[in-house]
C-alpha cells in the first residue's frame, strides 16, 4: 500500500543535513519545492496534501446531489458556488502536491484504486436538506478548525494554498449555519429535521480530526516537521468548545449526553466517537464508500476522451514547433 510506504518514514539522510533542515523548520522558515528535504518529509506531504485534495473533490458529491433540490433559488446559487469552490480547493492542493514530484494523474489513480484515502466524513449520506445545512455548519466548521493552523505549515506551496482555501471555507461554514438556523427556527417538522441532522453528523464530524492522539501514527513526526500544527485531540476539543454554544444558541438538544462544561479543564467534556466505526469507514466499509469511488471512477472514465484529445493537440503543436525550427 502507498500509505504503508510513506508511514512515518525514518530517513537514511545525512544527519548533518537533517539537523540543518530541522533548524530551518524550527526557525519558522518556509521550505520551497527546490530546497533539499528529507524523503520522509516529501512523502508525508504528498500523502497529506493528496488526501486533502481528494477530500475536496469527493466532498463535492454529497452536496452536489442537492443542487437541483435546493428549496429556493438563493439557496441553490449559494450551494452551487460552494460546490464549485470545493473543486477549486482540490485544484490548488493538487498543484501544491505536484511541486513535490507527483503528477495529478498519479494522485487521481491512487484515489481511484483505493491506495490513497479521502476524509471519512464523505462516506456518510446527505439524506435531506437539513443535512446540507449541517454539512456546511459542522463539516466545514471542522475543516476550518483543522485548516486555519495549516496556513502556517512549513511547506510554502501548501501554506499558500491553505490561505486561499480558508478565506472561502469561512463563507461555507456561515452559509451552513444560516441554513440550519432557518430550519431550527422553522416549523416543528423543520426543527425535527435539523435535530436529526445534528444527531447523525455529530460523531462523524468529530472523526474528521483523525484518531485519538494515542493512536495517531503520524502526528509526532508531522508536528516536528510542522506539516501538522496541532494534535488531533487538540483540534477536536477546540471544535467541540466552539460548536456547543452554537447548538445551544440554535435551541437544539445536544447530540451527546456526555457533553458537559468542565470548570477545572476550562473545556467541554464529550464522548469520543466509536473508533471501530471510524476504522471500518476508512477501510472502505462506510455507508457510501462504494458509491463515492464508483462516481469518481465513472467521471475519470467519461473524461478520458477529453484528456486524450488535449494530449493529442499538445503533441501536434509540439511536433509543429519542432518541424518549424
Ligand atoms: N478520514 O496518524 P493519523 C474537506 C488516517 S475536509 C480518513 O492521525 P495524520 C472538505 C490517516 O490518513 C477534510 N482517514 O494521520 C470539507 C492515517 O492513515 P494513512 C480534509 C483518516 O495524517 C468540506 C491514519 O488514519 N482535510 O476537505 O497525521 C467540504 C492515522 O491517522 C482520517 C484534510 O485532509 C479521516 N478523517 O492526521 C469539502 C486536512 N483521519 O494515511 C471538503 C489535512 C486520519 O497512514 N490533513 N486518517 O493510511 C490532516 O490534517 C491530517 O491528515 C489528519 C490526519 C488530521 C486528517
Amino acid at each position: 500500500m502507498y500509505a504503508q510506504m510513506v508511514k512515518s518514514e525514518a530517513t537514511n539522510d545525512d544527519p548533518e543535513r537533517l539537523a540543518a533542515f530541522q533548524a530551518r523548520i524550527d526557525a519558522g522558515e518556509k521550505i520551497e519545492p527546490k530546497d533539499w528535504m528529507p524523503e520522509g518529509y516529501r512523502k508525508t506531504l504528498i500523502r497529506q496534501i493528496g488526501q486533502h485534495a481528494h477530500s475536496e473533490i469527493v466532498g463535492q458529491l454529497p452536496e452536489g446531489n442537492w443542487i437541483t433540490r435546493a428549496p429556493t433559488l438563493e439557496r441553490k446559487a449559494i450551494l452551487l458556488a460552494k460546490v464549485q469552490d470545493e473543486a477549486g480547493h482540490g485544484l490548488y492542493l493538487y498543484c501544491a502536491a505536484e511541486t513535490l514530484g507527483v503528477s495529478r494523474d498519479e494522485l487521481t489513480e491512487m484515489l481511484l484504486d483505493g491506495r490513497m484515502k479521502y476524509s471519512s466524513i464523505f462516506n456518510y449520506p446527505t439524506l435531506n436538506w437539513a443535512d446540507i445545512g449541517a454539512v456546511g455548519w459542522l463539516v466545514d466548521g471542522a475543516a476550518i478548525m483543522n485548516q486555519v493552523p495549516l496556513q502556517r505549515t512549513s511547506f510554502g506551496p501548501y501554506s499558500r494554498a491553505m490561505i486561499r482555501i480558508c478565506k472561502e471555507e469561512s463563507f461555507h461554514q456561515r452559509q451552513g449555519y444560516d441554513a440550519i438556523r432557518k430550519m431550527a427556527e422553522g416549523t416543528p417538522e423543520q426543527r425535527r429535521m435539523a435535530q436529526d441532522a445534528l444527531n447523525r453528523l455529530w460523531f462523524p464530524s468529530l472523526m474528521m480530526f483523525g484518531p485519538s492522539d494515542k493512536d495517531s501514527v503520524h502526528s509526532e513526526q508531522s508536528m516536528k516537521w510542522k506539516i501538522k500544527m496541532n494534535t488531533n485531540d487538540e483540534l477536536r476539543q477546540k471544535f467541540v468548545d466552539q460548536t456547543v454554544p452554537q447548538i445551544e444558541f440554535l435551541g437544539l438538544d445536544l447530540p451527546d449526553p456526555g457533553i458537559k462544561w468542565n470548570e477545572e479543564r476550562g473545556h467541554y467534556d464529550y464522548t469520543d466517537p466509536d473508533w471501530s466505526e471510524f476504522y471500518d469507514v476508512i477501510k472502505g466499509n462506510g455507508p457510501c464508500n462504494t458509491d463515492r469511488l464508483a462516481a469518481r471512477n465513472k467521471a475519470w472514465d467519461d473524461g478520458k476522451w477529453v484528456r486524450d484529445g488535449l494530449l493529442a493537440h499538445a503533441r501536434k503543436k509540439a511536433a509543429a514547433r519542432v518541424a518549424a525550427e
